[in-house]
Parts: C-alpha cells; sequence; structure tokens
C-alpha cells in the first residue's frame, strides 16, 4: 500500500494540482494500491517535514529548502519520495512489469523501453519553459479553488514571481493579450503535436513495444516487433504475426492517434502531458478546454478521453 500526499481543493475531485495529478495518474496506470492523504497548500511543509520527505528545491530566495507535492511513502518498503519524475522512477524500478511472475491485473511500466526514460526527460527538459504562458491562466484558476489560509501562501510566491496580484495575473477574457498568451500554450502542445507528426512522415512508427507478436487476454498486441499501419496523422490497424487486425482499444473501438509515442496504452510522456490537460479541463473556464479540443486534430482531447476510460483518472 502507498500512501499518496496530494493538494486539496473545493473541486469535487479535490485533485487539481498537474505535478500530483502525474503521480496519481502513474498509480492508477500501475495498479498499485494507494490512499491519498490530502494536505492543504499551506500545509505541504509541515506534512513534508513530518513524513522525513526531502526538499525537491529551493524557496525563491534560492537559499531556503523548499518542500513540494506530490510525495509517495511506500509502506511495503518503507521509501518516502517527493518529485513526481523521482516517483515514476521509484515506481517502475520497485514495481516492474514482469512475465516472469504475471500478476493480476497485470502490472504495467511507465517507461517500456529503455529508451522512453531519456525520451521522457527531454520532452519534460523542452515543454518545461512553454508552460509559462499557461501559469497565467491556470494558476489564478486554481488559487480561487484553495482554502483562504492557503491561498496566502500560494500568492505570497506567485504575485513575486509575476510581480503582479493574483487577480491581474491573467489576461482578461477577449483582450489581445489573452489572444496572444492562449496561442502560445497552443503552440507549445503543438511542438510535441509536430514531434509525432514528423515521427509518422519519417515512418518510425515502429518505435512500439505493447504491439506485436501476440495477443493479450484483452485483445491487445503485446510483446514486441510488430508494425502499425496508417496513413499521415491517423494509425488505422496493427500487424500481428503478419495478420493485419483493427487498431482497437479492447472493446473493439477504432484507436488513433492518441499517445504519443502511438503506444496502446499511454506511457509516461502521455500522464505528464496528461496531468497540465487534466488541469486545464478541471480549473480553466469551459471554452478554454473546448478550445484545446479543437489543437491539433483533437488528439490531446482524444489523450483525456484515452486516460479517463482506461480508469486513469480515479481518485482513490
Ligand atoms: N518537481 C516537482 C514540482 C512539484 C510542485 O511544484 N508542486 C507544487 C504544487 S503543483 C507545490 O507543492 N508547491 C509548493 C511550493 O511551491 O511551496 C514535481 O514534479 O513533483
Amino acid at each position: 500500500m502507498i500512501l499518496f500526499y496530494d493538494i486539496a481543493s473545493s473541486l469535487p475531485t479535490k485533485a487539481w494540482s498537474p505535478n500530483a495529478w502525474k503521480t496519481r495518474l502513474a498509480l492508477n496506470h500501475k495498479r498499485i494500491p494507494y490512499k491519498t492523504i490530502w494536505v492543504l497548500y499551506a500545509d505541504i511543509e509541515k506534512a513534508s517535514r513530518q513524513l522525513g520527505a526531502l526538499p525537491t528545491r529551493k524557496k525563491i530566495d534560492g537559499v531556503t529548502d523548499c518542500w513540494t507535492l506530490p510525495c509517495i511513502w511506500d509502506l511495503s518498503t518503507g521509501a518516502i519520495i517527493a518529485d513526481s519524475t523521482k516517483i515514476a522512477i521509484y515506481l517502475d524500478a520497485t514495481y516492474p512489469a514482469s512475465p516472469e511472475s504475471p500478476s493480476s491485473p497485470p502490472i504495467r511500466n511507465l517507461m517500456p523501453t529503455d529508451t522512453t526514460f531519456p525520451l521522457f526527460m527531454a520532452l519534460e527538459a523542452s515543454m518545461l519553459p512553454l508552460f509559462h504562458p499557461l501559469y497565467l491562466f491556470a494558476i489564478p484558476a486554481s488559487d480561487a479553488l484553495l482554502d483562504e489560509r492557503s491561498q496566502t501562501a500560494f500568492r505570497f510566491k506567485r504575485e513575486k514571481v509575476h510581480g503582479k496580484p493574483m487577480h491581474l495575473i491573467s489576461p482578461r477574457p477577449g483582450t489581445e493579450e489573452d489572444k496572444v498568451e492562449w496561442a502560445k500554450v497552443e503552440a507549445a502542445f503543438g511542438m510535441v503535436h509536430n514531434w509525432c507528426l514528423d515521427t509518422a512522415a519519417a515512418g518510425l512508427r515502429r518505435a512500439v513495444w505493447r504491439s506485436a507478436d501476440q495477443v493479450g487476454e484483452d485483445g491487445m498486441p503485446t510483446g514486441i516487433g510488430d508494425v502499425l499501419t496508417g496513413t499521415g496523422d491517423v494509425l488505422t490497424g496493427v500487424k500481428v504475426n503478419g495478420e493485419q487486425k483493427a487498431l482497437t482499444n479492447g472493446d473493439g473501438e477504432k484507436r488513433e492517434n492518441t499517445y504519443i509515442l502511438e503506444t496502446l496504452e499511454p506511457t509516461y510522456a502521455d500522464l505528464w502531458l496528461g496531468g497540465y490537460l487534466i488541469w486545464i479541463k478541471l480549473v480553466l473556464p469551459a471554452e478554454k478546454w473546448e478550445s484545446v479540443c479543437g489543437w491539433h486534430g483533437g488528439r490531446w482531447a482524444r489523450l483525456v478521453e484515452g486516460l479517463e476510460a482506461g480508469g486513469w483518472m480515479e481518485v482513490i
């Protein structure tokens, strides 16, 4: 059993923080039993110190330790780990998918091949600086969902960083600034979309692991070495043992390019992006999520629908 420390909000899900969503999606993906411990934003440092978690960075003074969530306490091993990326690495190392000792349901890997981890690190390093415009919208919207004591703590740092009071950080809806800054968010996601298109155009879709020479109990291909087929932006099928099969999600429904490495199930890169997409969907006005759904052939809506349908968004 894992205790998962997440930050509470007034949303029905309580969960809102993009970084904590990455860990929640990861725990759900690996089907590891866990229980959420809800912490108020104002109490992150106190709760983390009590737990014995390590600080993850420095505060804005550059000197003082800063504790952040998500954090997990694995009661089976005693490990206490803060930072979503460190947690993802720990989970795969401690609970790897193992064909030798199959469990039911089977444990999945977040990073299924040796190349997935460096690819994910490159994605994170490229995307993080591009997300600043997103913060302009999502930080004040998140602030509005916190309790008063947490708002004070949340605002202290953000208002310093942005040089304005919280209520002036977001561009006013409908203004030129609103359009320009939102277009930058679209461009950030567009960069990843273009990587995917380039990969497809170069015929590099063999970079797929969970697809191949066998079909698992769920009707999905398993193993390594198959060929995904399709044209342009849309995957239409998979060759299993040389035989063409429709690409389905297990319910016979056709699956288009849902995940960024064209895998049949998400890898950690999808869950990482999913953390931000879910943040947008949960905290911003509905028209912003509608706008995201129209970007890049609807791939981000498909990604979040895929996470919802697969049970990855469950709050336990
Ligand atoms: N690199 C960390 C960042 C986590 C993070 O920034 N968490 C925020 C909430 S989304 C937090 O706890 N902030 C507390 C603070 O800045 O004092 C991760 O990926 O887990």
